[in-house]
């Protein structure tokens, strides 16, 4: 818990949690954990994505990998736990398990970038260690004009090398992702831990209105191509239609506007968009319909609009197996281990596009998550780590090494 304050510290606003991917703060965030890492006996090095990997290493020549970990990154304005809890419970477990004979390694992967919030663009590290990073997003900028390339090169990392981040299939025996459950189910049942049953799909996509600047004063109402106005008509249409659809979310995080002058009509407005479903076919309905009235109001007050899609996810299986023995894991621990979805993305959205996947949640008070008053009990985080070992010996005594898991 203390580690957790110790990262949360690394933050680019005094005051407030705020630490973006391959900035300042992450660098130090990487510094402090890695000193952790090296004292549990751990070998930490980062990868050309900007992640940090510590790695359990076993005699064992051609042993095969179980990976641990979540994301470092965090919102502006975040808790404390969103993702630092999982990679430093992934740490404590290899830390409990120190003595333990295992006949595979154990990574503990602490993820670059998640969130997407600084090139708009979520599960960046990730996709370099799934294989499945596009070069393009090279070329990506935040909002300050600084690509991705250049801000991985300021980081220490070399772009050039970013595809020796993949882990190969066939040697990870699977991913283990410790999370908060950002969501009120296990408080309600009154239980300190769940495994994640599936995680929404989810697509995030810029809504770019454009009209005609003018003077406030002296432009007359009628006429105006106020884009501004067309874009609160389409954020309340986007609630209405997310209301309307069972298990939708959709929300407007985030709004650029232009010239954003008192005595100036709005030339140009951004509208971010994310929408969430946990069956892809009412994501990819609601967001149909969405555009479609984005278009709608943009002609009736005579602007254009532009679409760009930053990201699209499809609802993501965990592994069955890997899942159903963490469940044991948890019940050896004198827990119900229930089932529940994620309404949040995780980085375990990516994994599995190569890896069995498997997600630990946990109990927090409130469900307060992505704001400063985020809270973890620390009795819950200690039953965590007690059933992440479990979990691992009970691996380790059927020799995952030879044994493989179902895709999914
Ligand atoms: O947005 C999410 O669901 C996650 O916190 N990145
Ligand atoms: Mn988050
Ligand atoms: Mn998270």
């Amino acid at each position: 818990m203390q580690r957790c304050s110790a990262i949360a510290d690394c933050t680019e606003e005094p005051g407030r949690i705020t630490r973006r991917c391959l900035t300042g703060p992450m660098v130090q965030a990487h510094e402090r954990l890695s000193a952790w890492m090296r004292d549990a006996g751990l070998d930490p090095h980062a990868d050309h994505a900007g992640n940090l990997i510590g790695r359990r290493t076993t005699s064992k020549d051609s042993a095969r990998v179980l990976l641990i970990g979540s994301h470092l990154d965090s919102v502006p304005g975040a808790g404390r736990y969103d993702g630092v809890l999982g990679v430093l419970m992934g740490l404590a477990a290899v830390e409990a398990l120190r003595d333990a004979n295992l006949p595979f390694e154990i990574h503990v992967i602490g993820f670059s970038e998640e969130e997407g919030v600084r090139f708009s663009m979520p599960y960046l590290g990730s996709s370099a260690v799934a294989g499945c990073f596009q070069s393009e997003w090279f070329e990506r900028t935040d909002p300050a004009g600084v690509c991705l390339r250049d801000a991985l090169t300021q980081f220490g990392a070399e772009p050039g090398r970013i595809d020796q981040a993949a882990y190969s299939a066939d040697r990870v025996i699977g991913y283990l992702e410790p999370h908060l459950e950002q969501g009120p189910t296990l408080e309600r049942l009154k239980q300190p831990l769940g495994v994640v049953s599936g995680i929404v799909g989810q697509t995030r996509l810029r809504i770019e209105l454009r009209g005609e600047a003018g003077h406030a004063g002296t432009t007359p109402m009628e006429g105006r191509c106020d884009a501004l106005v067309a874009a609160a008509q389409v954020v309340t249409a986007v609630r209405d239609i997310a209301r309307r659809t069972e298990g939708l979310r959709a929300t407007v995080g985030r709004i650029e506007n232009s010239p954003n002058a008192p005595n100036v009509i709005p030339d140009r407005v951004v509208l971010s968009l994310d929408v969430r479903h946990p069956l892809d076919g009412p994501r990819e309905a609601a967001i149909g319909a969405m555009v479609a009235e984005a278009g709608r109001v943009a002609k009736a007050e005579g602007c254009g609009m532009q679409l760009y899609e930053d990201s699209a996810q499809d609802a993501v299986a965990v592994n069955e197996p890997l899942t159903n023995q963490l469940a044991d894991a948890i019940a050896a621990c004198g827990c119900k281990p229930h089932r529940v979805p994620s309404g949040a993305g995780h980085d375990a959205v990516v994994m599995a596009k190569r890896f069995p996947v498997a997600m630990l949640f946990l109990r927090h008070p409130g469900a307060v998550s992505h704001h400063p008053d985020e809270r973890v009990d620390t009795e819950d985080v200690a039953t965590g780590i007690e059933a992440m070992t479990r979990f691992v010996l009970n691996l380790a005594k059927q020799d995952q090494s030879t044994a493989t898991l179902s895709s999914t």
